[in-house]
């Protein structure tokens, strides 16, 4: 029998959760008491309903992971939980996360990731809380979260609990007269089992294998994260594609160096062998699992705000719609609008969010989505309450399969039929953060100032009259919950827009996200970056961000 102990401990500066969940570098969680102030303020945050409860636990993989399980599995023993599902080695993505909260319908579940962001010692860390939806926690839980963080005096642990997560099996312990059940689960079968059901796994693979024709040649690309068990398993063993289709399926404590950020910069590697190979599709994922990039032959690129409207206008093709029907649509708001059209074409409710994907849950349990996306590569459905890269390059391989058309055939349909939404996102990683809020200040006292609204700003021959300007606000239509201040938003008089806003995954000094976007209805085939120059022009003036951020160049574009 082990018994609980009781540990005094200090309050940290700064643990809030961010976009998606608490980030820090590695040395920061591994500072004494760190990790299990945090844990315990998890715990806290639930009090009511956490004795006698079941959580799923699991993280990508990187480096601490493993540590923090062990924490983990101690600290929820000493506050009277009473069973954890732990995926094999700790190894659990996010969406197989929120997948198995709510097929064994547990309280929720700790997700150990720092997502995209880099791994190993010397790189980010992460720890965030989902609740029984399967959703990452809404602005009140973390809020809640927090201010626990900040009075916290003490912590219960069960020390001599000695709990091994390798093998898969029900380890059972008595902790004071109650019973502790820690249940290792195979990471991946829960959630490919699903996959299953949602998808049609014979067409998929009758696609990949030519039906007859010449075969469809994938190449899917891990990164050494954690969807790598899950693509063996979805590709190899169940579709039929073999190693030479996946790169990098085996996950590392570093990424093996990589930032696993499914994007054109740090996925190069995936771009560069799509365009020199023979493959008809490449698709990237990130650190844990919920991103996902999508690029067709000659590494044709589909930016995500693309691939959710095309998604949208073809879910018939997949028989969990099939089933379910479609409802409505959303996305995050500095996500370009083209979803929007394919919302109105086919009459469906339409739904704009500040970023971070807690605020899809409601929605999603209010019956009133079905499909949303981020223009940071997260792309999902109701099937869970997370994003989820695997489901959507699914999602594609079905959409291929059904229509016979390329990547590239499919986009420029698209294109024809509702116009086109010229994107791009400029990066700006790690600035100093001092001048990053002044800039932000300052832009904001300059767009309520009077005379911005009307004011005309020209480059490259093109001029463009503000017509909004604001701070973006959203009220949740489920709950009435308001996220204020969610990005600075500057609407032309042509419908072209500037957003601009600080990022809040990032660990350390600030990174400035700068989206643009602009829509043609005829001229669709251009290139985005010639089309939107005018523009980005426009936006580095009004906001001064090269002489803020001391930078001439964003560190991404997308
Ligand atoms: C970024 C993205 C946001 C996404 C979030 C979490 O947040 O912009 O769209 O939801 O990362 O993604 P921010 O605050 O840095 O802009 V993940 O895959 O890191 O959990
Ligand atoms: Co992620």
């Amino acid at each position: 029998m082990a018994s609980v102990v009781t540990i005094s401990t200090k309050p940290f500066e700064g643990q809030k959760p961010g976009t998606s969940g608490l980030r820090k570098k590695v040395k920061v969680f591994l500072q004494e008491n760190y990790t299990e102030n945090f844990i315990q303020s998890i715990l806290d945050a639930n009090k009511d309903s956490i004795v006698g409860s079941t959580l799923v636990v699991g993280g990508d993989g990187r480096y601490l992971v493993k540590e923090v399980v062990d924490k983990i599995i101690k600290i929820a023993a000493g506050n009277g939980v009473a069973k954890l599902l732990v995926g094999q080695n700790g190894i659990l993505s996010t969406p197989a996360v929120s997948h198995l909260i709510r097929k064994y319908k547990t309280l929720g579940g700790i997700v150990l990731t720092a997502s995209h962001n880099p791994g190993g010692i010397n790189n980010d860390f992460g720890i965030k809380f989902n609740c029984s939806n399967g959703g990452p926690a809404p602005d009140h839980t973390t809020n809640e979260i927090y201010k626990l963080s900040t009075a916290i005096t003490q912590y219960k642990i069960v020390p001599d609990i000695q709990c091994s997560v390798e093998k898969i099996g029900v380890q059972k312990f008595k902790v004071g007269d109650k019973d502790f059940v820690v249940e290792v689960i195979d990471s991946v079968k829960d959630y490919v089992d699903y996959m299953k059901e949602i998808f049609d796994f014979p067409k998929i693979k009758s696609l990949l294998q030519g039906a007859g024709k010449k075969p469809f040649n994938v190449l899917i690309d891990s990164m050494n994260g954690v969807t790598g068990p899950y693509v063996k398993a979805i590709f190899i063993d169940e579709l039929g594609a073999t190693e030479q289709n996946v790169r990098r399926i085996v996950p590392l404590e570093d990424f093996g160096g990589a930032h696993p950020d499914p994007n054109l910069t740090y996925a190069a590697d995936l771009v560069n062998a799509v365009k020199n190979g023979d493959y008809d599709f490449g698709a990237a994922f990130d650190g844990d699992g919920d991103r996902n990039m999508i690029i067709g032959r000659d590494a044709f690129f589909v930016t995500p705000s693309d691939s959710l409207a095309v998604l949208a206008n073809h879910l018939q093709h997949i028989p969990y719609f099939q089933r379910s029907g479609v409802k409505g649509f959303a996305r995050s708001m500095p996500t370009a609008a083209a979803v929007d059209r394919v919302a109105a074409a086919s009459g469906r409710e339409m739904f704009q969010v500040p970023t971070g994907w807690k605020y899809f849950g409601n929605l999603m349990d209010a019956g009133r989505l079905s499909l949303c996306g981020e223009e940071s590569f997260g792309t999902g459905s109701d099937h869970v309450r997370e994003k989820d890269g695997l489901w959507a390059a699914l999602a594609w391989l079905s959409v291929l399969s059904a229509t016979q058309l390329s990547v590239q055939e499919i986009l420029s349909k698209h294109w024809t039929q509702f116009g086109r939404n010229y994107f791009t996102r400029y990066d700006y990683e790690e600035c100093p953060s001092d001048p990053c809020n002044e800039m932000m200040t300052e832009l904001e006292k300059k767009m309520s100032g009077s005379g911005f609204v009307g004011s005309s700003h020209s480059s490259g021959g093109k001029t463009y009259v503000v017509a909004v300007a604001d701070n973006f606000s959203y009220m949740d239509p489920v709950d009435q919950s308001v996220a204020m201040k969610q990005g600075l938003r500057i609407v032309f008089e042509d419908g072209s827009r500037i957003v601009l806003r600080l990022s809040g995954t990032g660990s350390s000094g600030a990174t400035v996200r700068l989206y643009i976007d602009s829509y043609e209805a005829s001229d669709v085939l251009g290139s985005a970056q010639e089309k939107l120059a005018p523009l980005i022009d426009v936006a580095l003036q009004i906001s001064q961000l090269q002489k803020y951020t001391g930078r001439d160049q964003p560190t991404v574009i997308t």
